[in-house]
């Protein structure tokens, strides 16, 4: 059988679990392709392992370490930790909102078992441990405009409710073992890079796409429908902050942090400005629609601000222009 956890009782791992000279050697789990060129950066290659269940798709061209692991394997995680003497865990691996709700008991496995398994690992090896969360930890009956960081949650999927859980594990980790648990709930992130799918909030990462190559867009969701976001730049920059922010700055474990709002019907005004033929029309998808409609319109992340400085760069504007420009240049 498997060996038992050992989490040691009165583990300390807060403030300086490794000294400032040596660099932090980096796992990933959850293939997020548009993440390692800035943690290459950070850290350097040697010290970033990318790790997923699958393949890296082909045209990725990888010059660092990348390695198999499933995260509900506990042992082959902890063999992945002490092999390559990891003190940091980014942990990506999750199914997102859309695609959970249409395989509830894979998204219950690896959002909550894969969450057990790189709590404990992370516990029993002293790592910082970042867990992204989500807007989609909120739900109907929370404060949606604007949402705060400390508010009802009480979602109704199957991801929000396996967020929520990840929260309150990982600061509960945090107080009863002194786990260095930092976690981020993220607004949709838009990436020009495919992100991983199955998202509510993915017609704003499609629009891109199809208004470059089509000049038009079929929307899943309602023109009125408003929902926090942020530029993949924003968000990546965000984690490696709260990641390295010194921990008597952090009054939270886990913080709200958002770069702008918009509706479908702004996100299309913002792209005739570049493309005057595009049109955009709509054929709403109701289960995503629900889910959005139990979301945070306004994301109110002002703790994040004042604790470590959290500051956007990219809003509407710079975000359209840019996503815009990756898809002309790459459609060329
Ligand atoms: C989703 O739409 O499920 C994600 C998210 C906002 O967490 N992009």
């Amino acid at each position: 059988g498997t060996s038992p956890r050992q989490i040691p009782a009165d583990a300390n791992f807060h403030s300086t679990s490794f000294s400032e000279a040596n660099q932090p050697r980096v796992l990933i789990t959850g293939w997020v392709c548009f993440f390692f060129p800035h943690l290459w950066k950070r850290f350097g290659k040697d010290n970033v392992i990318l790790s997923d269940i699958r393949k890296p798709p082909e045209h990725v061209f990888l010059s660092g370490p990348f390695i198999y692991s499933d995260i509900l394997d506990y042992k082959n995680l902890r063999e992945i930790v002490v092999n390559n003497r990891v003190t940091w865990l980014f942990h990506y691996s999750a199914l997102l909102s859309a695609v959970g709700e249409a395989n509830v008991s894979l998204a219950r496995a690896v959002n909550i078992t894969g969450l057990h398994n790189v709590l404990d690992v992370a516990a029993e090896h002293g790592l910082r441990l970042f867990v992204p969360s989500t807007i989609g930890a909120f739900g109907p009956t929370s404060p949606r405009n604007p949402t705060p960081d400390l508010c009802i949650q009480r979602p109704r999927t199957i991801y929000g409710v396996s967020k929520v859980h990840a929260e309150l594990m990982g600061e509960y980790y945090y107080y009863r073992y002194g786990l260095d648990f930092r976690c981020l709930r993220y607004p949709g992130i838009i990436s020009a890079d495919s992100q991983p799918g199955g998202g509510t909030t993915d017609y704003a990462v499609q629009i891109f796409q199809d208004a470059v190559k089509n000049g038009r867009f079929e929307c899943n969701l309602n023109p009125g429908t408003k929902l926090p976001m942020m530029y993949i730049d924003d968000c990546l920059r965000a984690t490696l902050e709260v990641m390295e922010a010194p921990a008597e700055a952090l009054s939270l474990r886990t913080y709200n942090v958002n770069a702008m709002s918009f509706t479908p019907a702004e996100l299309a005004q913002e792209v005739l400005k570049h493309i005057p033929e595009f049109q955009i029309t709509y054929n709403v998808d109701s289960v995503r629609q629900a889910i959005a409609d139990s979301w945070p319109m306004n994301f109110d992340d002002s703790t994040a601000r004042r604790d470590w400085g959290w500051k956007h760069d990219f809003d509407l504007p710079e975000l359209v222009t840019t996503m815009l420009n990756f898809h002309g240049a790459h459609s060329r």
